[in-house]
C-alpha cells in the first residue's frame, strides 16, 4: 500500500470519515502502512483521512519521558467515541497536513474514549496530557476539522498569509 500525506488546502481533509465495519486484513494492512508514514515525518498522531482514506481510524504514538517513540506505545483507535471530558488545557499544536505551522489551541484536559482495536475488540482509555490533546486533535480529523479551523478570525488570516508564503518558497526551492 503506497500512502502519502494529504496537505492543506486539499478539500479531502474536510470530508467526514465513515465508520469502520469490517475488521479484516485490508484494515490491518492499512494501519501497518500508516505507521511508517507517521514515523518518517516525525508525527505523534495520524488520522486515516490524512493519507486519503475517509474511514474512522487513527494512530497515536506519544513520546516517553526520554522523548523516544516506540512501537510499544502505539495506539490504534477505530470508531472512537468521547464518553467524558473535563478541564481545560492549551497546547501549541501542529499537524502533518498543515506543515510548518503551530498555534495554541484549547482542549479538554481529561478525556475518556471508547474505541475498537484492529481486531474489533472494544476498549476504553482514560487520557490526560499530550495523549488527551492528540486524541481530540485526531478525532477532529474524522469530522473534517483541522486545528486551524479553531483559530480566531485574525489568527486564521495570519495563518493563511504565512502558509501561502511557505508554499511559494517550497515551490521555488524545488524548481532550481
Ligand atoms: C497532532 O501532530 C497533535 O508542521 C499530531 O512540519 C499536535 O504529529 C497532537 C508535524 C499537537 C498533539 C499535540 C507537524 C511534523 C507533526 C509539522 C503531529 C511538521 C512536521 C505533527
Ligand atoms: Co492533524
Amino acid at each position: 500500500m503506497n500512502l502519502s500525506i494529504v496537505t492543506y488546502p486539499d478539500k479531502k481533509l474536510k470530508e467526514t470519515s465513515k465508520k469502520v465495519e469490517k475488521f479484516d486484513l485490508e484494515l490491518a494492512e492499512f494501519l501497518d502502512a500508516m505507521y511508517p508514514i507517521m514515523m518518517n515525518t516525525n508525527g505523534i498522531g495520524l488520522a486515516a483521512i490524512q493519507v486519503g482514506y475517509a474511514i474512522r481510524a487513527m494512530i497515536l504514538n506519544i513520546p516517553d519521558e526520554e522523548d523516544l517513540q516506540s512501537l510499544d506505545n502505539l495506539i490504534e483507535m477505530i470508531n472512537p467515541i468521547l464518553t467524558s471530558k473535563s478541564g481545560e488545557t492549551i497546547y501549541q499544536e501542529g499537524c502533518l497536513s498543515v506543515p510548518t505551522f503551530y498555534e495554541d489551541i484549547n482542549r479538554f484536559e481529561f478525556v475518556t474514549v471508547n474505541y475498537q482495536d484492529r481486531d474489533g475488540n472494544t476498549k476504553t482509555i482514560e487520557a490526560n496530557g499530550l495523549l488527551a490533546i492528540a486524541i481530540q486533535h485526531e478525532m477532529d480529523h474524522l469530522e473534517g476539522i483541522l486545528f486551524i479551523d479553531k483559530l480566531t478570525y485574525s489568527r486564521r488570516k495570519k495563518f493563511e498569509k504565512e502558509y501561502k508564503k511557505m508554499l511559494k518558497e517550497k515551490k521555488n526551492s524545488s524548481k532550481s
